[in-house]
């Protein structure tokens, strides 16, 4: 049935009016990127009507409201899965099709926002579209990069980065909001005075400033009418460009304004787990906050009612510490604006802030200059000044004497501001985002607190959307989903899969999810020879890792086993072999150069193994070009087995894993983030686990790490393959090539030699990759296996990680939106 919301024919005539004012075209002249801008102009057009119900009932109903703190904000494509969550995709799709458009093709002509580099703003993003869902009022605050995450090119093997013009035909969904435009203020001195009733007074002069813009983007509930708000910030110029300022003389001020706007939201920092450090950064984190914080000052000051129930009505949520100068700049507003007392606003502030952390690498703490910090927020910078002193104060007065654990937990400390240290002290609420991870917070990286706060930690293990990664993902699927369960209640309730036990046993079942995982690897295929010209063989194992290339995450542990592989097929041609085909996506952040090696590695070998005759075609490997979240969609639906194989105690969680998991991919990993609930949930007999534990390697490293010459001398094989980086066999007869590569797994030139623990766990992913072959021989065990994994995979859904955040952190209500 046609929702009632979208009139056929109301629809069809919004989509050629839109042609006509937005281009002055017909149906027939248009464009598809034309088509997709009118089809996104009628689809908000009825959008807007639940958006603005949605503010209504937020203001009516009074409930509280999530605020959502993140730099990053990877929100995928809109269109379909605004479709789908207004329950219209297949009736829009239809009725396109009378008027000959193909939806599909449209959907591709939407830019991929990229507001975000990987796991962490993808999971902001599955976190709004969760609290919409569950009905819980939210906003999520970030920036409007201008650009954002680059697009990737492969060229000769080597990645070069593209900028991402993601708003060059214009972005149909967003909102311009310069009503609620902020000031911001970088910089300059500052003094107290008193004011005309006697008020101690602060005053910043000589410092630079610029208006923060809010866009908003609409986040669509499913099937609820509900519609929250995503809303980014662009920075421009208080002083206009105009010839006013050129004739009085003001063209240098104007010209710098414009520039310093222009810089601040230039560009998102490719850096996943790692911290460049750089001024521009900092100044965009107190850009965004700052005008969030105003923003959500003002809208809460407008309901009249008493600054002391601020945190009755709103919960700043701060996703890793990139936004946690949210705590001196609530401070700020509340002392200087509010003109409350230091107790008073504390008091406010610490019930009001909650921090996630996502990272125990050590490269992403995040640490600022103290000169750098003071010069760019002097006032903030005073009041972290003041936090710190009553801190160290009160660890000072619990462990007296104690000054090396002062020195472990003060803010400052080292010339420099502990951004952690201070999300924590100021926060109500500290959650890791797995099990594993909570644990390893609580009992290493951050102990002291954890004895001298211990009330605050919380694990919150994440999650993932089903209605991008399973309903848009993977349409044949959730037909078959919902034709077995007879009901599409798992759209909002994914513990519903669980149903799905009672037919892994069936053969009839068996044969419709092999059909479906099949045709699902043709599209793959599709895209592969569409977009890297190599053909694949969907009859083969599809063994997939897709993420962004670092170190910890163990990309060369795969290529090499690959090249493993590789050498036994060509020393035994007689033995029949399991046709695989290695399939890697990921992008590596700009400066990271040992990322980058591995990459040109992942394709010269690719280019060997594709391009030997010998083995025919026994086995392929492929590097997708760009991963991002439009064709992950398509990827993870398409595997047979998900690489997940970080070493154990180094990713926090993963999100990856999840959504393979619900497409009835089977995990090859490491006890590690979140697959250790993933084993949980599914079994250890339908996953394939190997590896060190996190003990062992926190062990090892305790201990100065292990000595990997050992191993290089007693495994024949895996010696043969290291040497192979360094004899030319994979770069032409270029000896030089992968030999930072080389040294970095046998020497320890640069730190500890093979860090990652790589060759300690080959032998041990060299039978778990043997098992996992062994068992796709029996075609219905594996199905079996396949169909578990989609089954068991209730657990992460974003949903139930919402409904935990809300009972154990932000306590807020669920509202009612009425529709049209
Ligand atoms: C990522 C973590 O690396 C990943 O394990 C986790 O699943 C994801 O955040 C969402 O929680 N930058 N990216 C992350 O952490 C940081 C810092």
């Amino acid at each position: 049935m046609f929702d009632k919301r979208l009139d056929k024919k109301k629809f069809k005539e919004e989509v050629e009016s839109n042609l006509k004012l937005l281009y002055r075209h017909t149906i027939a002249e248009a464009s598809q990127q034309e088509l997709f801008q009118a089809v996104s102009y009628a689809v908000k057009e009825v959008i807007m009507d639940d958006w603005i119900s949605t503010q209504k009932a937020v203001k009516e109903q009074g409930a509280k409201t999530v605020v959502y703190l993140s730099m990053e904000f990877l929100i995928g494509r809109a269109l379909g899965n605004n479709l789908i969550n207004m329950n219209s995709y297949r009736q829009v799709e239809d009725c396109l099709a009378e008027m000959g458009i193909d939806l599909n093709a449209l959907e591709n002509q939407e830019p991929d926002p990229a507001l975000g580099n990987g796991g962490l703003g993808r999971l902001a993003a599955c976190f709004l579209e969760s609290l919409t869902t569950l009905g819980y009022p939210a906003y999520g605050c970030g920036i409007r990069y201008r650009y954002g995450m680059f697009k990737q090119k492969i060229e000769n093997g080597y990645q070069r980065e593209v900028p991402d013009d993601w708003l060059k035909d214009g972005y149909p969904f967003e909102l311009r909001r310069p009503d609620f435009t902020q000031e911001v203020r970088f910089g300059g001195t500052i003094h107290f005075e008193k004011d005309a009733n006697g008020d101690d007074c602060f005053i910043q002069e000589n410092y630079q400033s610029v208006k923060a813009v809010p866009y908003e983007i609409p986040i669509v509930g499913y099937g609820n009418h509900m519609v929250n708000s995503l809303c980014i910030w662009d920075a421009e110029p208080i002083v206009n460009f105009n010839l006013d300022s050129f004739d009085s003389g003001n063209y240098h001020k104007a010209v710098e304004q414009e520039n310093i706007a222009k810089n601040i939201v230039e560009v998102l920092y490719p850096n996943d787990n790692h911290i460049a450090g750089k001024e521009l950064r900092l100044k965009q984190q107190y850009f965004f906050i700052s005008a969030s914080l105003q923003s959500a000052l003002q809208k809460f000051k407008k309901t009249g009612a008493s600054i002391f129930t601020l945190p009755d009505k709103v919960v700043f949520q701060m996703n890793d510490t990139h936004p946690t100068v949210a705590v001196a700049e609530l401070m700020r507003l509340l002392l200087d604006q509010e003109h409350l007392s230091w107790e008073e606003a504390w008091g406010i502030t610490t019930k009001c802030v909650a921090y996630t952390n996502h990272t125990i690498m050590s490269e992403a703490l995040e640490k600022w200059p103290i000169d750098l910090f003071e010069r760019l927020l002097p006032r903030v910078y005073q009041i972290v000044q003041e936090i710190d002193r009553r801190f160290v104060a009160e660890v000072r007065s619990r462990y007296p004497g104690n000054e090396e654990k002062v020195a472990r937990m003060a803010i400052l400390y080292d010339k420099q501001v502990r951004m952690a240290h201070l999300a924590i002290v100021a926060s109500f609420s500290v959650n890791g985002v797995a099990a594993l991870h909570t644990e390893i917070l609580k009992n290493q990286e951050l102990k002291d607190f954890y004895e001298m706060m211990p009330d605050k930690f919380n694990n919150k293990t994440n999650g993932v959307t089903q209605r991008r990664f399973l309903m848009h993902a993977n349409p044949w699927l959730s037909d078959w989903i919902t034709l077995e369960l007879k009901t599409t209640e798992w759209a909002t309730n994914l513990d519903l899969l669980a149903g799905l036990k009672a037919l892994v046993d069936n053969p009839a079942a068996q044969s419709d999810f092999i059909e479906i995982k099949k045709q699902n690897k043709i599209r793959l295929a599709q895209y592969i020879k569409e977009h890297n010209g190599i053909e694949v063989d969907p009859e083969s194992l599809f063994d997939i890792q897709v993420k962004r290339l670092h170190e910890y995450k163990r990309q060369l542990l795969n290529i090499l086993h690959v090249i493993y592989l590789y050498n036994q097929i060509k020393e035994n041609p007689e033995q029949e072999v399991q046709k695989r085909t290695f399939i890697f996506g990921a992008k590596a952040s700009a400066g990271y150069i040992r990322a980058k090696e591995i990459i040109k590695l992942i394709t010269s070998v690719a280019e060997v193994v594709n391009n030997d005759a010998s083995i025919d075609g026994k086995i392929k490997v492929v590097f997708i070009e760009d991963y991002k979240v439009s064709n992950a969609e398509i990827i993870f639906s398409a595997a047979d087995l998900s690489e997940q194989i970080s070493t154990a105690s180094k990713e926090a969680s993963g999100t990856g894993n999840m959504k393979f998991m619900m497409n009835g991919g089977v995990t090859i990993g490491t006890m590690d983030g979140a697959n250790v609930e993933i084993v949980e949930a599914v079994g250890a007999e339908n996953a394939f686990i190997f590896g060190l534990s996190s003990e062992e390697v926190i062990q090892y490293e305790n201990h100065g790490g292990y000595n990997p010459q050992d191993i290089y001398n007693s495994d024949p094989k895996l010696r043969q393959v290291i040497d192979q980086l360094v004899d030319g066999t994979f770069a032409g007869g270029d000896r030089e090539m992968f030999r930072n590569i080389y040294d970095s797994l046998l020497t320890n030139k640069s730190g500890r030699a093979d860090q990652y623990f790589i060759l300690k766990d080959f032998d041990s992913y060299r039978q778990a990759q043997a098992a996992a072959v062994a068992a796709y021989k029996d075609k219905s065990a594996w199905a079996r296996m396949a169909m578990m994994n989609t089954a068991c995979s209730g657990k992460f859904s974003s949903d139930r990680t919402i409904e935990e955040y809300v009972r154990d952190i932000w306590h807020s209500q669920k509202i009612q939106v009425e529709g049209k």
